[in-house]
């Protein structure tokens, strides 16, 4: 039998939204982007939309139009990016012995009318199908509503249960549910959890903002130091900066000058950095 996603309202208990994403792979939170948050990301997004192609195949959809780069073509994302419930989601359900993760990639996903549903996929097979331990979560995934997401305009599709079951497991679109939310609602689910894009079978764009998290040692799917230049990186506040990669992961990753944190590129005089592995 099918089961349904679990749901959270806005002033959700982060501990309780980790325990239920991780028991069930995937949750959804209504209504925590207010609506004039939606409508600043929809003016901001509109733009772009309006010169972004369609994608090249049928993964990345042959009618869908994926915007990259957010942070800096629609400042509002920073509310959706570092939305601090959702951090604090993500931080709580990540691989526990991490020591840090960063921004996997932003996107907005505008899946046009006639689109059909994209092929069921786990996110964290973007590593190589490495055969991650299924007990070690590397990669949260979150999309954000920026219309109404309904069955028939293409919400994503989602597996619950599958994020701990081989990837030989046969999923068909029969055991898919619609993560079915109002706008500024969102999913999150876990890099190991079965789910695409749905069929939008309606007459409007289904378009939804999509932000991943991952451990501080992969790759980033997005190239987050050439999406966005120095300049930009130097308008970001701190904890975006840090997101984007420039701080230290784990012990010593991504250091530059034989151990100094990137973070002294960006900030005047000693930033502070304690995750830099220094000596300065
Ligand atoms: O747009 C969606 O609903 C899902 C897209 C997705 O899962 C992906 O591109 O990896
Ligand atoms: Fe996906």
């Amino acid at each position: 039998m099918l089961r349904p996603i679990v749901r959270f309202q806005a002033d959700a208990i982060a501990a309780d939204v980790s325990a239920a994403l991780l028991a069930h792979g995937v949750v959804i939170i209504e209504r925590l982007a207010d609506p004039a948050l939606c409508d600043r990301l929809a003016t901001e997004l509109q733009p772009w939309l309006d010169a972004t192609p369609v994608g090249a195949d049928s993964f990345s959809g042959r009618n869908t139009r994926r915007t990259g780069a957010l942070l800096a073509r629609c400042p509002s994302s920073v509310a959706v990016v570092a939305h601090p419930l959702v951090l604090e989601v993500v931080n709580a359900t990540l691989w526990p012995k991490k020591t840090t993760y960063q921004l996997h990639l932003t996107q907005s996903i505008a899946i046009g009318p006639g689109s059909d549903a994209q092929m069921l996929h786990r996110d964290h097979w973007c590593f190589d199908m490495f055969p991650f331990p299924r007990d070690i979560d590397v990669e949260v995934s979150t999309i954000w509503a920026l219309n109404d997401f309904v069955e028939a305009n293409g919400a994503t599709r989602v597996v619950p249960d599958s994020h701990r079951t081989p990837d030989s497991e046969p999923y068909t679109a029969a055991d898919t549910v619609p993560a079915e939310m109002p706008r500024g609602s969102v999913v999150l689910y876990l890099g190991s959890t079965v789910h695409g894009g749905g069929a939008n079978t309606s007459t409007a764009s289904r378009i939804g903002i999509n932000v991943d998290y991952v451990l501080g040692w992969l790759r980033q799917e997005e190239n987050q130091y050439l999406s966005y230049t120095l300049d930009e990186v130097k308008q970001f506040p701190e904890h975006i900066q840090r997101l984007l990669g420039y701080e230290v992961g784990a012990y010593a990753l991504g250091y530059i000058d034989g151990g100094r944190s990137p973070m002294t590129l960006l900030r005047q005089g000693d930033p502070g950095d304690a995750q830099s592995f220094a000596p300065r």
